[in-house]
């Protein structure tokens, strides 16, 4: 559903447009509102699959504009890419701002604060109705470095998201219209951001898009004078784990990194997974293609395993971050007894679909047994073994 909804067969690239006079990485020359929209035009041409627009600093240290300034520098570029058919999402904390972004073109909210800046932005992105990136964000850049202090970065990052997706779920947000990212940087020293980079599949476990952030970031920077090259190298990594998107300075090598990483991801499969199974779901259904299984029905067993990262919930020993069994359960007996089908594939297909509903599941594997079937010869079983992803 999320995949069908944000369109990412391979991991995407997101070119960044700081129309800001004091952004750290591209010093303010991108402020001008044609010379920003020229930017904008080249990096679609180096591949970027959307262009990231943003009016506000949220540099290490950086104070706020106002919410008119912002929106003065970001909704005329906005306006012009979003004329010239590109894909544009508005990097903004303002829910004002999302509104005009979108008015004026931009088919996706990025909200570095993850909806926690201004208590009004998830219910209007749940208005507006397109996905919003939810960052992990702790404050303002103004008093960040102070607040990036974890003892399980990774854990935390994964709960405290988990309840940033909780909110916007609440608000009405489509979950298929949520996507994730750890906010390298933000509250976050160059350990937790490694941390955070080492871990990129249990973020993905987590069963939402994750976007990554580390182009051109102080931990790069502090390693190496050669950032895009590193950028990019972080690009094919990210991309191997299954990210949804990079947000990147210069899209050209980092599409060229996206294509190596998704060769990579493919040639090896992608991470096993977590296993959650339940064996021997008994429950009385109608399926089947003879009148005489239609009425009076029988005996269906099912087997289910779900894929999915147990990791946090184990971390924190906390039922809400994993699958609950007896939920998986009822959603099997809910469908074997509901609507009869005429297959047994059918039925399976059907319980696939709803299992993978699930947040966080990825693959499941369905075993549908009709023991009792209507049959010419003794047997003991018959059965259909399915597998499905997302
Ligand atoms: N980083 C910056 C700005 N916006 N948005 C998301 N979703 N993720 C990030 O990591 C992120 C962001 C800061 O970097 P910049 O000033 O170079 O754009």
């Amino acid at each position: 559903m999320i995949v069908r909804e944000l369109g990412a067969e391979r991991t995407l690239v997101m070119g960044i447009v700081n129309v800001t006079p004091d952004s750290f990485s591209d010093g303010g020359r991108f402020f001008d509102v044609d010379a920003a929209t020229r930017r904008g035009l080249r990096i679609a041409s180096q591949g970027a699959d959307w262009i990231d627009v943003g009016g506000e600093s949220t540099r290490p240290g950086a104070s706020r504009v106002s919410g008119e300034t912002e929106r003065a520098r970001v909704v005329p570029v906005i306006e012009r890419l979003a004329a010239e058919g590109l894909r544009v999402s508005v990097d903004t904390m303002r829910a004002e701002t999302a509104k005009a972004a979108v008015a004026a073109g931009a088919q996706l909210v990025n909200d570095v604060s993850g909806g926690l800046a201004d208590p009004a932005m998830l219910d209007t992105v749940a208005e507006l109705g397109v996905p919003i990136v939810l960052m992990h964000w702790r404050a303002h850049s103004d008093r960040m470095d102070s607040l990036a202090q974890y003892g399980d970065v990774v854990g935390e990052v994964c709960r405290e998201l988990q309840v940033r997706i909780d909110a916007a779920v609440e608000r009405e947000i489509d979950p298929g219209r949520i996507v994730i990212d750890p906010g390298l940087g933000f509250a976050k020293r160059a350990e937790h951001n490694w941390a955070l980079l080492g871990a990129l599949d249990r973020l993905v476990g987590l069963g939402f898009p994750v976007l990554v952030g580390a182009s051109r970031k102080r931990f790069l920077t502090e390693m190496t004078e050669r950032v895009d090259e590193a950028t990019a190298s972080l690009t094919a990594l990210a991309s191997a784990a299954g990210v949804w998107a990079v947000r990147v300075h210069e899209p050209a090598g980092n599409a060229v990194a996206v294509q190596i990483g998704s060769a990579w991801r493919q040639a090896n499969g992608s991470p096993e997974l977590d296993r959650i199974a339940l064996t021997g779901i008994e429950c009385i259904g109608h399926h089947g293609v003879l009148p005489a299984e239609r009425e009076a029905g029988q005996r269906f067993v099912v087997d289910v395993a779900l894929r999915t990262d147990t990791g946090p919930a184990a971390v924190a020993d906390d039922l809400d971050l994993t699958i609950d069994y007896s939920r998986v359960a009822l959603m099997v007996t809910d469908r074997v007894s509901g609507q009869p089908f005429q297959l047994v594939e059918a039925l399976a297909e059907a319980i696939a679909g709803d299992l993978l509903t699930l947040p966080g599941v990825r693959l499941v594997d369905v075993v549908v047994h009709k023991p009792e079937a209507p049959m010419p010869v003794m047997f003991s079983d018959v059965s259909v073994a399915i597998r499905r992803s997302r």
